[in-house]
């Protein structure tokens, strides 16, 4: 690590995931595989066709329980307890393995799995069940309108004040395990940039966006990040 970096951002995508088993977005064996997107990840799909969304989610939350973080989770969670200036670890990951790992300094701005949204009521809980089931919201008790608590295409991320903010103040962005397809996500690099940090990616392949990068490091992330970290 430069020793000018105090303050650091990291972008985690599903890439970080993928070594403890679960699948990615896109590219072969992806997790759209057999559904198209537009079936599960938008409000209309929700509204068109609720028990298939709410299955959908139903099944990967169920899924979270049989698998566990990997060493690249392991190290983010390390940089965490150990380094001193300010860090954010931003995840698009709706899965729990960073704070499974221990990372504190985290925000999920995809939302989470392992919670619910009142529609009614905006309020957010944690969530461990199956939603098919018909839950009731935990914030004010009404049924019939909880859903996954996930952002879908259209939707607005969670928490873009805060990620900005962390941003223009970051000196070093790094961006691990994601294809750079979506957006706001996709375009932090660039405004890490023009803040005046340093970028670095670590990811399998090249992402659609590696050429905005000061470095680009390709390989497994459960040897990369551990060898950026330690
Ligand atoms: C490894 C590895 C290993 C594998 N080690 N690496 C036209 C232009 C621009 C934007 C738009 C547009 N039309 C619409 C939009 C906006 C839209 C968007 O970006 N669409 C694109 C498809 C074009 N975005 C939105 O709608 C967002 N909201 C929004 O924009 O609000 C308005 C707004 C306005 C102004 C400012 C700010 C906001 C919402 C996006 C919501 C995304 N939701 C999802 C689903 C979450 C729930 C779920 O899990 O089901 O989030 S989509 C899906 O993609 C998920 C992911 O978080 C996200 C990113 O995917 P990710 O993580 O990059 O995974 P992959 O599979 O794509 O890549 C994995 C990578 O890992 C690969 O590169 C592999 O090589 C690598 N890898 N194994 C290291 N072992």
């Amino acid at each position: 690590m430069p020793t000018a970096v105090r303050n650091i951002v990291v972008l985690t995508g599903a890439g970080i995931s993928a070594e403890s088993g679960l699948d990615t977005f896109r590219g072969p064996g992806g997790l759209w595989e057999g559904h198209r997107v537009e079936d599960i990840c938008t409000p209309e799909a929700l509204a068109r066709n609720r028990p298939l969304v709410l299955d959908f989610y139903d099944q990967r939350r169920a899924a979270l329980g049989g698998v566990k973080p990997n060493a690249a989770h392991e190290a983010l969670a390390r940089l965490d307890r150990e380094w001193a200036g300010d860090l954010l670890i931003v995840t698009q990951n709706v899965d729990d393995l960073h704070e499974r790992a221990g990372a504190k300094r985290l925000l999920h701005m995809h939302g989470e799995l392992m919670s619910a949204l009142c529609e009614g009521c905006g309020g957010r809980a944690s969530f461990g069940g199956a939603m098919l089931d018909g839950p009731d919201c935990a914030v004010c008790g009404e049924s019939g309108g909880v859903r996954p608590d996930i952002v879908f295409f259209g939707e607005m991320p969670y928490e873009m004040d805060r990620i900005e903010a962390a941003l223009a103040e970051a000196d070093l962005f790094v961006s691990i395990g994601t294809s750079g397809a979506v957006y706001p996500a996709a375009g932090y690099v660039q405004m890490a940039r023009h803040f005046g940090a340093e970028t670095l990616e670590l990811n399998l392949e090249p992402s659609a966006g590696s050429y905005n990068f000061d470095e680009s490091r390709m390989g497994p992330a459960s040897v990369l990040v551990p060898a950026w970290v330690d």
